[in-house]
Order: C-alpha cells, then structure tokens, then sequence
C-alpha cells in the first residue's frame, strides 16, 4: 500500500452539554481527523487529544506537528511496503506521542482493512455483535443536577454508571447516587489524577458504597503509590492514564497497582497494542474495559469493535453518539437495550457525512506524499 495523500482537518463539534472533569471543562469536541488515501483505498481516524495538556501531555496541535514534521515521512520512506502493522515499528524511535502514533496507525489499518474487505471487529478478533454501554457523568455544581442526569441515563437503557470525581465531589455525589438508585446499579467512579496517596483514609470512605471501581486515583507516574492505595482500601483500582503500553500494564499488574485496566486505544499508541493489553490483562485474569475521549463516530466505531474482544467484561465508555452529539460526522451509534452494535463492514464500518464534516471542519492541512 502506497500513501498518496493524507488530510489533517480540524473539526470543532458542540457538545450536548458542558462536560467537566477534575482537570477542566470541554463545551465543545475539537480533535484532528486524519484521513490517508492510498493507491486503492482511504482511511479516516481521529486524534483523541484535546486542545490543551491536561488529560495527558499530549495537545492537538502537538500532535498535528508530530505526524508531519516526524511521524509521517518515517511512513512514506516505507514505500509499497507500508502496511498497519509496519507502523508500530517504523515510528518506535519517535518517544511518546501515543495518541498521534495512535491517529496515523488507525487511519492506515481502516485503509487496509476496507481494502480487503474485512472489519475492524473481525481483524481484532471480536466475539460478540453488540457490546454493553456505560456512560461518563460529569462533575456538577450540586447534586439535584447529578441525580437528574443520572436519572436520565438509567432511562436510556445505560448499564452502568461512571462519577467523575474530584476532592470535594466524591462520596456525597456517590451517596446520593446511591440512596436515590440503590445498590443494584453498577457504579464506578473516575478521579483522573485528582488525589495523593495522603487521601487514602478519605478514598476509603468510598469503600462502603460496593463501586466496581475507582479510576485512576492518583498521578500517572505514581505506580508505587496506587499499589500502596490498593492495599489500603477495598474499591478495586482501575488504571487509566497510567497504562501507555503493553509492558505497562504488566508492570502495574506485577506490582499490585491495579485489578483493572481502562484500554484507551489512543493512549497505548493504537489497536493493535490495545489488544496487546487485552492480552497480557487476560493472561492474568485481569478484566479490561474500553474508555471513550468523547469520540466521534469515526473513533467509537473502533472502539466499539475493540470493546467486543473477550476479555472486555466490564460496560465501557462507550456511549451512544447522543451522549454528546446532536450531530455526529457519521450515522449515530444508537442505544439499544444497553448496547452499541460492533459494525461489521470493511474496516471501521462507517461512513463520514460529508455535509457534517465540512459544517464543522474549521481548517485543513493536505499533505501530498
Ligand atoms: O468518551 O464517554 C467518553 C468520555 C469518557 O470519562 C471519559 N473519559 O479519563 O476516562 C477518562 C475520560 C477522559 C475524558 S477527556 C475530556
Ligand atoms: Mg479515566
């Protein structure tokens, strides 16, 4: 396969609702798409980074800079010869930039994989055609607005609910949720670094409320510390933000630091380290799920086929598209008794809008190869 052109456009699309965690608020979903065209086929991906480094260090525009100035011409030196899984290899000398590693490798898997006809969940060994739907739920000003949205997610057919939390939003919200829904939902709660280990007297105050899991708790970098949390309380620790690679989540394992692991294919670098995760999390009989970045159709129909590989036992961040969008770029995943349905055509299965697109593309960079 031969790369003839690849398009970086920038899209800026309203969200439903402002969407808060402890490290900011989004009101609006800005990512990059990358779209690859090559000698008989195209593929589209999109950047889960955000506009600024507060999720991770990566940002957008970091991530545009890196796939021309270094990540691309590594490609194109490949010639004929470039195939998704070269990618991997031929960027490894490039450090970090998972997410832009990420975009690049997804776009030209989605442009192999409709070339040969064959789809994302088939390639990445999926068992199952639909897959459970959890859903993120922001942090509020008080608790009446959480309840209502709760409230309102439980009536949408959502089989499990997710708490951003942060220090002074953490167990009112969570006993609230509780006393107003009772013990037979199943409730997880997401931290996204907000914590140090001096707060595990007050994280296991949480430990009465039987949540599946508490997310990322403490700094990225801070393995030992979660491994020390592990021990103190009983909610079992889930990691996210921590978890860059295969080796990784080993490692956290090995050490004690986690039970479950958030797979987030953007932040691993793409899908096909994803299921290297799937894998080694498998191997120690540790539960995987799939995160969400408030993804477009084009990323969440990846997701939702990597979601159906068999050791993702836990609902995942993977809502329907109305969970943020009036208008998605593609047709909408749509809730279906709790399920988002894996696609099944060749690559990721969908189709860009192009009147959405260009209604909400707000620049963009063509790259002839
Ligand atoms: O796609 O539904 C989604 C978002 C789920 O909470 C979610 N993601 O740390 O897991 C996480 C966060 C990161 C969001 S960045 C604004
Ligand atoms: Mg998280």
């Amino acid at each position: 396969m031969k790369i003839e052109v690849v398009e970086l456009i920038r899209v800026d699309i309203p969200l439903v609702a402002p969407f808060r965690t402890s490290f900011g608020e989004s009101h609006t979903r800005e990512t990059t798409l990358v779209h690859v065209v090559t000698s008989d086929s195209e593929g589209w991906a999109e950047c889960a980074a955000e506009p600024e480094p507060l999720y991770s260090s990566e940002f957008l525009d970091s991530s545009d800079l890196v796939i021309i100035d270094h990540l691309l011409p590594r490609l194109t030196a490949l010639g004929d010869r470039l195939g998704a899984e070269l990618v991997g290899t031929a960027l490894a000398p490039v450090k970090g930039h998972q997410m832009a590693k990420a975009v690049l490798e997804t776009a030209i898997l989605d442009a192999d994989l409709r070339s040969s006809g064959l789809s994302f969940g088939r390639y990445l060994g999926a068992v199952k055609e639909r897959v459970p739907a959890g859903v993120s739920v922001g942090i509020m000003n008080e608790i009446g607005a959480l309840l209502d949205a709760v409230g309102d997610y439980l009536d949408q057919g959502y089989l499990r609910i997710k708490l951003k939390i942060e220090p002074g939003w953490d167990i009112e919200p969570v006993r609230a949720v509780r006393e107003r829904f009772g013990d037979d939902i199943t409730l997880q709660v997401d931290a996204n670094t907000a914590y140090t280990l001096a707060d595990a007297r007050h994280l296991a105050r949480l430990d009465p409320f039987d949540l599946l899991l508490i997310e990322q708790p403490l700094p990225e970098d801070d393995i030992r510390g979660h491994a020390e949390l592990a021990k103190i309380i009983s909610t079992p620790v889930c990691l996210d933000e921590s978890i860059t690679s295969a080796r990784d989540a080993a490692a956290a394992i090995a050490l004690g630091a986690c039970s479950i692991i958030n797979v987030k294919p953007a932040r691993v670098g793409g899908y096909l380290e994803a299921r290297r995760i799937h894998d080694v999390a498998a191997a120690h009989g540790v539960p995987v799920w799939c995160g969400g970045m408030l993804e477009t159709g084009i990323g969440r129909a990846a997701n939702v086929a990597l979601a159906a590989l068999p050791n993702f036992v836990l609902p995942g961040d993977t809502s329907a598209s109305s969970r943020y969008f009036a208008q998605d770029l593609t047709e909408p995943f749509v809730l279906q008794d709790g399920h988002l349905t894996v696609p099944t055509g060749p690559g990721i299965g969908v189709a860009v809008l192009p009147d959405v697109l260009d209604e909400y593309t707000t620049s963009k960079i063509e790259i002839p190869c």
